[in-house]
């Protein structure tokens, strides 16, 4: 018998097991040699189990009024605030990010519950005319049934949050397959959920590997919608699974954002954000700056400054007093992004700034690695072209902005991309042609307010934008009604 401790998971309002006795080790990414906590491995039976719970589940939930639907979510918002500390340390235990940076992930996630909860009371169909004047026509807005949301293990409430939180406003029920990396706070979400006063069922999770369980999890007849964030490979193999069963999918997938800095820009302000866009999270956010591309007569400046920046950093673990950089998420992700900075040097680009694993005694557990730059990149190198997922930054250097537009646009992906420039005209015409979903100008490729529409161009997302307004519709049909 295990003496770690075992965290079960919500189905159908009841906090169950494995039947199989299997479980899954959550590791600290600090110290891999610390066992955060264990969860079930669900099978095949137990995945079907807890659709039918869900779709119980969703006709006491769909049935409410959004009112008071929304005030559920009101609730847990107040709740995710007041227990944001302990809430906080889960995250960094289990994904590795430092106390502040998970202290904002909660703050956010909070936000989602409490944008989708207010818009309850502006849960309005809309009224058409009609030819014929004692017609009254409109429309209005039901529940799919049931959602499965497939998350990643990067920003381990956030994203739960960012589906959840419209999903359940428009009546559906959720059922919540977190990365197994990360599953503790997803399940910790769903408890919140559940003392804010969720209905039985509303709200269910499944903790197991996506590689064993995805079949059983896209094949059944009860789910109406998925909603995936995640790896392209992982969001094509769904796609494939999906084709032809009229479930509809939103997929957020990966990422290469690039930001431009001209010869005219703020090169201090540039600078800064660019590398606090790349090196948050130890660069695991969908939305961090990956590439950067530099107007030559500022191409040496820029790079010294980042890799100043870089060499700033305090790592540690992300509970650490100070620390300014956490940990990668796992032993197999840190030797992911080496061996991206390894075949990256082989092809020619210039380390100027660390790629190493840091020193020190209370470091050689983790998986720790230091903020990256690297210079003389070209076009055609894997670091430029291919999503690295960790604290590395390749900068290009470009003689003008035409060939920035150019170097910009020429990826498979299409999130987020940000310009420096103090020129209004250069900066309206990268709003114009940059092919992205996100684009800022004088600001970072990150953070993005609950009430803008979120989602990629490209390979990065299929299906619908999330957040804001267009985030509800991707959850909710409209039923056309006319009465004479
Ligand atoms: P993936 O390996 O794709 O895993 C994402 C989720 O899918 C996990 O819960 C995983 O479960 C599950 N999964 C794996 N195989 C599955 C299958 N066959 N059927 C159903 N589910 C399956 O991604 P990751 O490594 O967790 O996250 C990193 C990736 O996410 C990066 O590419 C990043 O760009 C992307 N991402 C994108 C965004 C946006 S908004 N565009 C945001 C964050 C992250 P297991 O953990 O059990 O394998």
């Amino acid at each position: 018998m295990s003496t770690v401790e075992r965290r079960l998971n919500l189905v159908g309002g009841e906090w169950v097991g494995s039947g199989s006795d299997e479980w899954i080790s959550v590791l600290d990414p600090a110290d891999l040699r610390r066992t955060v906590a264990e969860v079930p491995a669900m099978d095949a039976d137990e995945v079907a189990e807890t659709y039918r719970a869900a779709s119980t589940g969703q006709q006491a939930w769909g049935a409410l009024s959004a009112i008071a639907r929304g005030r559920v979510l009101l609730r847990a918002a107040a709740m995710l605030r007041e227990r944001k500390t302990e809430l906080a340390a889960l995250i960094t235990a289990e994904m590795g990010k430092t106390l502040i940076e998970a202290q904002i992930e909660v703050d956010k996630s909070a936000d989602f519950f409490e944008y989708y909860g207010a818009l309850s009371r502006l849960e309005v169909g809309e009224v058409l005319p009609h030819e014929r004047t004692e017609v009254t026509a409109w429309t209005r807005h039901e529940p799919l049934g049931v959602v499965l949301a497939v998350t990643p293990w990067n920003d381990p409430l956030l994203t739960p949050a960012r589906k959840l939180a419209p999903a359940l406003a428009a009546g559906n029920a959720v059922v919540l397959k977190p990365a197994s990396y990360t599953p503790l706070i997803g399940i910790e979400l769903a408890r919140v959920l559940a003392d804010a006063g969720v209905s039985s069922g509303a709200v269910n999770t499944i903790t197991g590997s996506g590689g064993k369980i995805g079949q059983a999890l896209l094949d059944d007849p009860n789910v109406h919608a998925v909603s995936f964030t995640g790896s392209n490979e992982v969001g094509a193999e769904i796609e494939q699974a999906l084709l032809g069963t009229g479930v509809r999918l939103l997929a957020e997938l990966g990422g290469k954002n690039a930001a431009i800095v001209l010869g005219d820009a703020d090169l201090e302000l540039a600078s800064t954000t660019i590398a606090a866009a790349a090196f948050a999270q130890a660069g695991q956010r969908c939305t961090a700056t990956s590439r950067v591309i530099v107007q030559r007569s500022v191409y040496q400046d820029v790079i010294e400054r980042l890799s100043q920046l870089a060499r700033d950093h305090r790592i540690g673990a992300g509970a650490g007093q100070g620390t300014t950089l956490g940990p990668l998420v796992s032993s197999s992700q840190r030797a992911s992004v080496e061996a991206f900075i390894a075949r990256a040097s082989d092809e020619g680009a210039t380390l100027r700034a660390g790629g190493r694993r840091p020193g020190g005694a209370e470091l050689q557990h983790g998986c720790f690695l230091e903020p990256t730059v690297l210079a003389d990149v070209r076009e055609s190198m894997e670091i430029w072209t291919e999503e690295v997922f960790g604290p590395v930054v390749a900068v290009l250097a470009v003689d003008d902005e035409a060939e920035a537009l150019s170097a910009l646009n020429a990826s498979r992906y299409g999130l987020a991309a940000s310009i420096f420039t103090r020129n209004l005209q250069a900066a309206m015409r990268f709003v114009r042609a940059a092919d992205a979903g996100q684009v800022a100008v004088n600001l970072p490729t990150s953070g993005w307010d609950v009430h803008f529409p979120f989602g990629g161009f490209k390979e990065s997302g299929r299906g619908h934008k999330e957040q804001g307004l267009e985030g509800l519709d991707f959850y909710r049909q409209t039923k056309m009604v006319v009465v004479a």
